[in-house]
């Protein structure tokens, strides 16, 4: 069964842009409940955790670089099938290839700095939701 929760990050190019207050509201008026928020910046260090699983592929280094440039904002959010509306919500990671209407299609530079991040999995939301929010206080 699907789970009613998933993981996102406004990305350096919208925050700079000054887009995380219109892209958070495209968010809650998509029906989605903000659980947890926070604005922070990554070190390259950690930008590199959060994204090992991308270890091997060719844009590991740049994607590590871009996202420790500028602040992001990761929130954990809540609603029926979460983790699949919001990937439709937020559209492709090529912004030329998002369908209108979508967040990427609104926002987003390029491929890189593409405005926002989405869980592609359960399992991945939880693990992504836990790298920046406590496990000892409650969402
Ligand atoms: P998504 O975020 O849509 O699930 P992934 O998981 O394929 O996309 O890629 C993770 C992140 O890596 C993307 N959000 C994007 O910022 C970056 N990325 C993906 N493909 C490329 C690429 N070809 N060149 C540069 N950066 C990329």
């Amino acid at each position: 069964m699907a789970g009613n929760r998933t993981f996102t990050m406004i990305k350096p190019d919208a925050t700079g842009a000054g887009n995380s207050g219109a892209i958070t509201k495209m968010i809650e008026e998509a029906g989605f409940r903000i659980v947890a928020m926070k604005k922070v910046q990554l070190t390259k260090e950690l930008a590199g955790k959060f994204y090992e699983i991308h270890k091997a592929r060719p844009f590991y280094g740049e994607l590590c670089e871009y996202m420790s440039s500028g602040p992001i904002v990761p929130m954990i959010l809540e609603k029926d099938n979460a983790v699949e509306d919001f990937r439709k919500l937020i559209g492709a990671t090529d912004p030329k290839k998002a369908a209108p209407g979508t967040i990427r299609a609104l926002f987003a530079k390029s491929i890189d700095a593409n405005a926002i991040h989405g869980s592609d999995s359960d399992e991945n939301a939880a693990i992504e939701g836990n790298f920046f929010f406590s496990q000892f206080e409650r969402y």
